[in-house]
């Protein structure tokens, strides 16, 4: 490294926070260096950005291969990673160092999705270069938003299960536990979305063609994992089995590096990636059945290709079931042969090991760690379930009846034979111990047993997880309640101090600090810079609600960020929208739960009641879509394409003028997600209430001073909590009252024939108003609504419109707004994600930092 990288990259003394107490994962809040005034500028000055400069320079001819004048902004992204990288590269050895001299226990967390987004913001932000690295780039004459811009997004995941794994390895490192994340590494990560027609179309993101700066392969780190074959029983009953696979897929490590905010501790995210079958079906391969041969060898060497298959045919669904437990074995072996490296003996594992299964797709860990405990490693069965059972923890994230998976008993014998039989006798011992509590009770063995034997037998993968666990978490108050009372109400009756919930955070350095720099500022001129390590500190902003200077300097900062949503919405669907407008966002994957066809009924209303009162004082809208359709979600894509039908109609209407814009911006992930979140106004959170598990959008709109429109539903009954009701648009049934209407027996169509608004706005859907060339697009959908409406959405749409007419009430006084806006900042300082790991720290996992 020269001289000139050493200045200006290390951060000289960067505040190091010191190590918690035992009974505080977060310790005392740290002086906390903003991206400005960390590091560099603190220690260095200009003469620092200078060496920036130098370094930079001497990267592009060296490495990048050119000349710095022609440097294009992909060569600046490349050449700052570089550096940046180098940097991150020595954290990561020294991390390494301290977690092994420490030797405390560590937290494994295995998530078949990780949304990472991009990382060249938080890496340079973590060396205390961000603003050095943003002036160096003003040098090359190129926008720093251009050169951020060339990085792709790591898209492993589909929605808010992928964003909060990555938010909480950052928070991890942030808050120095040593943690390690595990997934796969999807060639394919999740489709890029486009609108051709209206319609979305998937197309596959190659988000690893030119390599990735973060990404560290491991070639020495390799472990095979066997699918398929005979299990050869033990001549000695109880003794270990021998299983003989089919085929071994190996799976290779490559690391990823996710930095900490503000500490030198880096996290580890390891991706499995699969390769082509050392052996392949032999005895095929020898009879001369090649075609037998190459098929077997296809179908697993996919394995990693992309995320989630869709999963509507059988040969998907085996893919996926192989993807889970293929990621699932390399971590455990990976896991079991570094304790065997670092402790000897397997005596102690849980001591040392924490390893959360975030959701149940990783649930065969269960199994697995009972195979290689007692068929690799001649454990006895009781030492070796003691031990697994003290090692893991579940945390549930969906209540959604067809989100709960389970697998055919034909099919995970088929392929995992070995782990059947574990089940098998997990299952045994676990209903011996529900007959002893409960004796008499068949319908209770029925409904405990992880074999659901009410359509065909099928494994019920929740229910290994619970039973596996020492401990099972929802993600939410209420979701955690509905869990202990619906799902798992018979082992929560069983052993109740098992089953909490842990309220879901998200990262305030990518959801305040990175996304929304102008609020960000105005918060550190404020109250300082404290808050990004101690969200707390935005209490601080309270009285400042009161303050109407400070309200001018907030709605400003606001305005700036809807002029550069604007000028993204132009780019991208070439629309043009008012940035004084209020701007209503609904973001989030696209499901019939979350009702985004509640907002578009509202959008169909407005245009018709601005149609036939023109003059009536409206407040000027622009409501903004965004989000997935599951490719094999038939409901879902023609919800994607109402909207655009509605949109053609809106948006060409005259009469709409300044008065109602409905977007739809293609292709949401975590870098269009960093776009909008500043520039809402108003969040919607519409899910029918009980099916939320928690949502994290509602906390990122509100950090970045969005009010909520929102029902009583996951954690935004807890935004209620802390942000006051009156800050917020709440509308609709209450969990409860949605259970107590369709006890009842809820009749859609009541609801139509008694609100005339109701009637007009469904009539003019189903009629083909929105799509002339083919009138009964939606007739299917509408239909739905008035035989069945599953989700409650004629039931919310009276009390839905009226909490959208008392925010345009709200609208009309901008200052009025801003003291809302401002005192709901104020109140976010729960929803950190440093607070929610640092409570899986302390009552679940019981990791504290490593010295
Ligand atoms: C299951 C079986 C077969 C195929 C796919 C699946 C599957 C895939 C993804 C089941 C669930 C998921 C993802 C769930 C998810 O993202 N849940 C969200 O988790 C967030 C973080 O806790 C919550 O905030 C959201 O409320 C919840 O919807």
């Amino acid at each position: 490294m020269s001289a000139g990288m050493s200045r200006a990259m290390m951060p000289l003394r960067m505040a190091i926070p010191p190590a918690p107490d035992a009974d505080s994962v977060m310790g005392d809040p740290v002086p906390t260096p903003t991206s400005r005034a960390c590091g560099l500028e603190n220690e260095a000055g200009a003469g620092a950005a200078a060496g920036l400069d130098h370094e930079l320079d001497e990267r592009l001819r060296d490495e990048i291969g050119v000349a710095p004048q022609r440097a294009t902004p992909r060569d600046l992204m490349r050449a700052l990673a570089a550096l940046a990288r180098e940097q991150l590269a020595r954290r990561w050895v020294d991390s390494d160092a301290a977690d092994r001299r420490s030797r405390v226990r560590r937290v494994h967390f295995l998530c078949m999705e990780f949304l990472i987004g991009r990382t060249l913001h938080s890496a340079l932000s973590a060396l205390g270069c961000q603003d050095a690295a943003a002036r160096a780039v003003q040098h090359h004459a190129a926008l720093w938003e251009d050169v951020q811009a060339q990085e792709s997004d790591a898209a492993l995941g589909n929605g808010g299960l992928g964003r909060l794994a990555a938010c909480y390895l950052e928070a991890m490192a942030t808050l120095g536990l040593p943690a390690w994340g595990y997934c796969i590494r999807y060639e394919y990560g999740v489709f890029a979305q486009a609108i051709q027609a209206g319609q979305q179309v998937e197309r596959p993101d190659p988000w690893l063609e030119d390599g990735s700066p973060w990404e560290f392969p491991r070639p020495g780190i390799s472990w095979s994992v066997g699918f398929g074959g005979h299990v050869e029983p033990s001549p000695v009953a109880g003794q270990p089995a021998v299983w003989h696979p089919l085929v071994q897929v190996q799976a290779k490590a490559y690391d990823l590096v996710v930095p900490g905010y503000a500490t030198e501790r880096v996290s580890t995210l390891r991706l499995w990636r699969s390769t082509a079958p050392a052996q392949i079906d032999l005895q095929a391969f020898n009879r001369g059945d090649y075609a037998r041969a190459a098929e077997v060898k296809n179908a697993f060497e996919n394995i990693s290709w992309v995320l989630y298959p869709d999963d509507r045919t059988p040969a998907g669904r085996e893919l996926r079931l192989r993807q889970e437990y293929f990621y699932t074995s390399a971590t455990l072996q990976d896991i079991v042969a570094g304790h065997l490296e670092e402790h000897g003996s397997l005596d102690q594992f849980a001591q040392h090991h924490a390893i959360h299964l975030n959701d149940t797709h990783p649930a065969l860990a269960v199994a697995e760690l009972m195979r290689l405990f007692v068929d690799v490693h001649g454990l006895p069965w009781q030492q070796a379930w003691s031990q697994v059972r003290s090692s893991f923890s579940y945390a549930n994230h969906t209540l959604m009846q067809e989100a709960l998976e389970t697998w055919p008993v034909e099919l995970l014998a088929q392929v995992l034979p070995r782990h059947m039989e574990i089940i098998y006798r997990i299952n045994h011992a676990w209903l011996a111990e529900v007959a002893q509590a409960r004796p008499g009770d068949d319908g209770v063995l029925a409904r405990a047993s992880l074999i659901d034997e009410t359509a065909g037998r099928r494994v019920r993968m929740a229910h290994l997880a619970v039973v596996g666990s020492h401990h099972v978490n929802g993600v939410s108050a209420l979701h955690g309640r509905l869990m202990r009372e619906t799902v798992f109400a018979d082992f929560a009756a069983l052993e109740p101090a098992r089953f909490s919930h842990v309220t879901n955070g998200v990262s305030p350095r990518r959801w305040l600090a990175q996304c929304n720099p102008a609020l960000a500022a105005l918060v550190d001129h404020a109250i300082g810079p404290a808050w990004r390590r101690d969200l707390d500190a935005l209490l601080g902003l309270r009285p400042l609600a009161e303050d109407a200077g400070f309200r001018q300097r907030f709605l400003a900062q606001r305005r700036a960020h809807k002029v550069h949503l604007a000028g993204c919405v132009a780019r991208s669907t070439g629309l043009t929208i008012d940035p004084d407008s209020l701007v209503d966002v609904q973001v989030k994957r696209i499901h019939e739960y979350k009702r985004q066809l509640l907002n578009v009924l509202h959008v169909v209303w407005r245009w018709q009641a601005i149609r036939a009162a023109p003059t009536a004082g409206w407040v000027p809208r622009t409501v903004v879509l965004a989000g997935k359709a599951a490719s094999g979600y038939d409901t879902a894509r023609l919800i994607v394409r109402l909207i655009h039908d509605v949109a053609h109609v809106v948006n060409h209407d005259p009469a709409m003028s300044g008065l109602l814009r409905l977007v739809f911006l293609p292709n949401y992930g975590v870098s269009l997600a960093e776009t909008i979140m500043p520039a809402a106004d108003l969040s919607e959170q519409i899910s029918v209430a009980g099916t939320e598990a928690s949502g994290t959008g509602n906390m990122k709109l509100a950090l970045n001073g969005a009010l909520t429109l929102g029902t009583e539903d996951g954690s935004t009954i807890e935004i209620r909590e802390r942000v006051g009701e009156e800050h917020m648009f709440l509308f609709g049934l209450r969990a409860q009252e949605v259970q107590a209407l369709r006890g009842a027996g809820y009749r859609p169509a009541e609801r139509v024939s008694a609100d005339p608004r109701l009637e007009r706005v469904l009539d003019a859907v189903a009629n083909g108003v929105f799509c002339p060339a083919e009138p009964s697009r939606y007739a299917r959908l509408v239909e739905e609504l008035l035989q069945q409406d599953a989700y409650l959405v004629l039931a919310d749409f009276d009390a839905y419109l009226a909490a959208q007419a008392r925010a345009d009430a709200l609208f009309r006084n901008p200052d009025a707004w801003a003291r809302r806006a401002v005192a709901t900042v104020a109140g976010m300082g729960h929803f950190s994600a440093d607070r929610a790991v640092a409570e899986y720290a302390q009552r679940i996992w019981r990791v504290r930092p490593a010295a």
